[in-house]
């Protein structure tokens, strides 16, 4: 099952307020970007780095299918949402575009582009079968990348009618008491008020 039974303690980190670019941050994570996470008496950062540990630590999870050749379509699912659409379209990266022009719709029109381009290729790299989730029929790192990429393209206000599959898999992901607990909007102070992130 995806939930690891691992107890946790989430600790937010206010990204408009800038707590990730101040130097009690920049201690555990450098590149001052969210998350990191302290397990195993180490401090890890880079969400995917991240999850692969997990996966590799405690198999069991399911985080990673066995098999070398499913391992490698679960990591380029992943990978499509969080090397693909996920850099171009973070908070650093938006700002510095805002002040490059003058239109005012300019950070609302980029995210809707690139994250509904992006959606459109993951769609197709899915398919059509008839698995349950991004790939099999249990939770894998994909649908981690997936179910929070799917809020943000909400949050911006993304049409989602094309992306059908994709928008299957988060509703079932959305069932599973894993994900729901890790939902931002779990945390009030955790969550960032809609199209300024
Ligand atoms: N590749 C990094 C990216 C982490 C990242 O950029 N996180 C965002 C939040 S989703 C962030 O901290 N953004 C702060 C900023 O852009 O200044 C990872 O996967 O951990």
């Amino acid at each position: 099952s995806i939930s690891l039974g691992i107890d946790y303690k989430t600790v937010p980190v206010n990204l408009l307020e800038g707590a990730h670019r101040k130097p009690d941050y920049l201690k555990i994570n450098p590149q001052g970007f969210v998350p990191t996470l302290v397990i195993d008496g180490r401090i890890l950062t880079q969400s995917l780095a991240i999850i692969e540990y997990l996966a590799e630590a405690r198999p069991e999870c399911g985080l990673l299918p066995p098999d070398i050749v499913d391992r490698q379509k679960v990591r380029a699912l992943a990978y499509a949402v969080a090397m693909d659409i996920h850099p171009i379209c973070n908070m650093h990266v938006v700002s510095h575009i805002a002040t490059m022009t003058e239109k005012a719709d300019a950070r609302e029109d980029w995210m809707k582009h690139f994250i509904a381009n992006g959606l459109r290729k993951l769609e197709a790299m899915i398919g059509d079968g008839d698995d349950t989730f991004s790939f099999g029929d249990a939770p894998t790192m994909a649908d981690l990348c997936l179910v929070p990429q799917v809020y943000n393209a909400r949050r911006w206000g993304v049409d989602m009618t094309d992306f059908k599959r994709i928008d299957d898999i988060d509703g079932r992901c959305a069932e599973l008491p894993a994900f729901q607990a890790a939902h931002p909007d779990r945390a009030a102070e955790n969550s960032l008020p809609a199209a300024t992130h």
